[in-house]
């Protein structure tokens, strides 16, 4: 392979780039391609306990970290896990928040919002999938001297790698969920993290069961979600 094509800007060396371009109708059916790809994408809240092997979490997981981030700091940490019993104990954590959340947290109205979905406090979802992913923000990091210094827009930087995430799970034909217990610090004392970790969204990911049923969604329409001024 040739060596790259390098110059210094400000003093540090960039890299020649070349973006894939293609003709207009091309672009045309690719966009459309695509985005019908990801309107096949649903939430599945029932998972088979069939294995995913670990080199695609690797793969989903360098695909999320191909997020742009403030200051390119990557903020984040996906801590997969595949271990029963830590599933379980994890399981048992979150359900303990949910039922504080169904019970008394919520307002009525919140519940009312979610009726559709048909959720409640039962996760049955985080043992019965091979893996769950957990997402960490860090919200600040370690310096050598173990000095901190904060990083930036991180919530923006975490939240891109996660969509990032989903849709690279899709494109693997396997399925996912959003999980957010709320609050959610008991992930970082189980799992083990450090303290400039705080858990950010959790993920089931693997196979759905042979016959899954899923709300009946209907997404907004391009006018409904967008605005344009030519
Ligand atoms: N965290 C709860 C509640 C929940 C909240 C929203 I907003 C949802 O879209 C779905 C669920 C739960 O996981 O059940």
């Amino acid at each position: 392979m040739n060596k790259k094509e390098t110059t210094i800007v400000k003093g540090f060396e960039h890299i020649a780039y070349t973006p894939a371009t293609y003709p207009e109708e091309e672009m045309i059916s690719r966009s459309k391609a695509y985005y019908n790809w990801l309107n096949n994408r649903r939430s599945v809240r029932e998972f088979s306990n069939r294995p995913v092997p670990k080199e695609i979490i690797e793969n989903l997981i360098l695909s999320a970290s191909t997020a742009p981030s403030g200051a390119h700091k990557q903020p984040w940490t996906f801590c997969a896990v595949s271990n029963q019993e830590l599933k379980s104990k994890i399981r048992k954590a979150a359900e303990v928040e949910e039922k504080l959340g169904y019970e008394s947290r919520m307002s009525e109205r919140w519940k009312k919002d979610l009726a559709h979905l048909g959720t409640d406090m039962h996760k049955p979802f985080i043992e019965d999938a091979p893996w769950i992913v957990v997402a960490f923000k860090k919200i600040y990091e370690f310096d050598k001297d173990g000095s901190k210094h904060n990083n930036y827009y991180v919530n923006e930087s975490v939240g891109i790698a996660c969509g990032m995430f989903i849709s690279a799970v899709q494109n693997a034909g396997l399925v996912t969920l959003t999980h957010t217990p709320s609050p959610m610090n008991f992930l970082a004392k189980i799992l083990g993290r450090p303290s400039n970790e705080r858990a950010f969204m959790l993920f089931p990911v693997g196979y759905a069961r042979e016959k899954v049923f899923v709300p009946k969604l209907v997404r907004k329409k391009i006018g409904e979600v967008s605005c344009f001024i030519e």
